[in-house]
């Protein structure tokens, strides 16, 4: 059916991407010194990347009813949830089912919300949680490849053509980042040198050695290489970087840009959805193209779950289309951005979403990795001497985050320099990031004085 669907649209689509292939006006790539002034985004899967939405909007209907019949037959969590709520007749329907919310996950770990048995899984990732337990996702192999599809439709748009090379310096594990880009460049034909990340001395010595065409990392990486680099009068052999999994600003783009001779695109996913690929820009960098045949995006108000139009900020939630082992229906990912849908100047047809630009929760992403408040009032519970009043404080020193800790004795446990390492010990096991931890005296860290406390300083000035 989605087959005959394709059919009929697919001589219309190359219509509407001749109409829209002109340049966006005030567009001016920031690289000036290299061949990535150059670069053109190219495509994996045209036809789908630049369908009429007519069509788009028709199969992602299709997709949503079978996504929705199928958490009802195989989640009985979900089924419980969706009782009473029909089938969607159209996408404005989706609006009638519940948020989920990582605490969602939490409450149902490990998989409590998984659609398929075990034994039909190929691959487990997880992400840091609030309360020690990782939140855990599965894919059938269907799934693995269909992600694949996604991230090689962000590589090709980003510019790298079949036959580079791809230095991945995202951890590989149970984190999606080294793993999601990795199966996406295989799946375009571009060569991977799977370095995962840190030993930047060696990464380095790679990157000079091999020349790969193209990096993916996280943006403050990016500038600490560039940094290392400069520092030994060395040219970066690289001319795109795709890097995400944390918040970075326009400024930082330049940087990147600028000191490494490379165009710098943005990719954004959760792991919740899938891993990186749900976005990503091309190499015009103008807005992540969502890949929407596969996720539906809402932007919704933070504070009452409403529908925002295009173009506001608000929280996005996603909609996954045609996962199997872990769907996710109107998934609450507490970022902040906005959404359009007019057609991008290379024929894209799909939304693009602006920029992360904040979070709706308290959740902090530091060196990519997420970490809450929570987690650490949690740690700091099961180390005897160390009071549960702390505070948090973020900064960016050079091009790497940094966290501190600060907390106080309640003068049961000893002297501090033992409290203190114990702490260090127990957030480094508990955050996966090591953090750098002061003890203070009772009393001096700042309490609640009715309303809300924040418990956090983020200094990086992301906005
Ligand atoms: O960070 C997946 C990923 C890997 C994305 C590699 C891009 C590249 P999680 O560990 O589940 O998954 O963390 C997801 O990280 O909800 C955002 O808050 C943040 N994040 C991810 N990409 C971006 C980005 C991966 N481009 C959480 N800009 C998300 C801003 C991002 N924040």
């Amino acid at each position: 059916m989605e087959e005959a669907i394709f059919q009929a649209f697919s001589r219309q689509s190359r219509v509407v991407k001749a109409l829209t292939i002109s340049f966006p006006s005030g567009y001016h790539p920031n690289v000036t010194d290299s061949a990535a002034t150059n670069l053109q985004p190219g495509f994996f899967a045209e036809e789908i990347e630049t369908m009429p939405r007519e069509m788009l909007e028709t199969i992602q209907l299709q997709r949503l009813q079978t996504i929705v019949r199928r958490l009802r037959d195989h989640v009985p969590v979900m089924a419980e949830r969706l009782a009473g709520i029909g089938d969607p007749a159209s996408l404005d329907d989706l609006t009638r089912y519940p948020f989920l919310k990582k605490e969602d996950l939490r409450n149902n770990y490990p998989f409590g919300l998984f659609a398929s048995p075990r034994a039909d899984l190929a691959r487990i990732h997880a992400s840091s949680g609030t309360s020690g337990k990782p939140t855990v996702v599965g894919y059938t192999a269907e799934d693995v490849r269909i992600w694949s599809e996604c991230v090689a439709r962000c590589l090709r748009g980003a510019g790298i053509e079949p036959g580079w090379w791809l230095h991945n310096a995202y951890g590989y594990g149970l984190f999606t980042g080294g793993l999601g880009l990795h199966g996406g460049a295989e799946m375009a034909g571009i060569g991977v040198i799977p370095i995962s990340g840190g030993n930047t001395e060696r990464q380095l010595m790679l990157i000079e050695d091999f020349a790969p065409e193209a990096i993916c990392c996280t943006p403050s990486y990016a500038l600490t290489l560039a940094e290392h680099l400069a520092e030994r009068h060395k040219k970066s052999p690289m001319q795109v970087g795709i890097l995400g999994a944390e918040p970075w600003t326009d400024s930082m783009r330049s940087a990147i840009e600028a000191q490494l001779g490379m165009i710098a695109v943005n990719i954004y996913g959760l792991s919740e959805v899938i891993g990186p690929g749900v976005s990503c820009e091309t190499a015009h960098r103008d807005g992540l193209v969502i890949m929407e045949d596969h996720f539906l995006p809402e932007v919704v108000d933070p504070e009452t779950g409403e529908p925002l139009p295009d173009g506001e900020v608000g929280v996005l939630v996603l909609t996954s289309l045609t996962k199997q082992a872990f769907p996710v229906l109107r998934y609450w990912t507490g970022d902040l951005c906005s959404i359009r849908r007019d057609p991008s100047p290379c024929g894209r047809t799909h939304a693009r979403m602006s920029a992360i630009v904040g979070r709706a929760d308290d959740m902090l992403v530091i060196r990519g990795v997420n970490v809450y408040p929570s987690q650490v009032e949690h740690t700091l519970l099961t180390i005897k001497g160390a009071s549960p009043h702390f505070q948090l404080v973020v900064t960016r020193e050079g091009n790497l985050d940094t966290l501190m800790v600060r907390c106080e004795h309640d003068g049961t446990g000893g002297p501090p320099e033992v409290i203190q390492a114990a702490v260090v010990a127990a957030l480094t096991s508990a955050l996966g990031i090591t953090a750098t931890v002061s003890i203070h005296e009772p009393g001096s860290v700042p309490r609640s004085e009715g309303g809300k406390l924040s418990r956090t300083l983020d200094q990086r000035n992301l906005a």
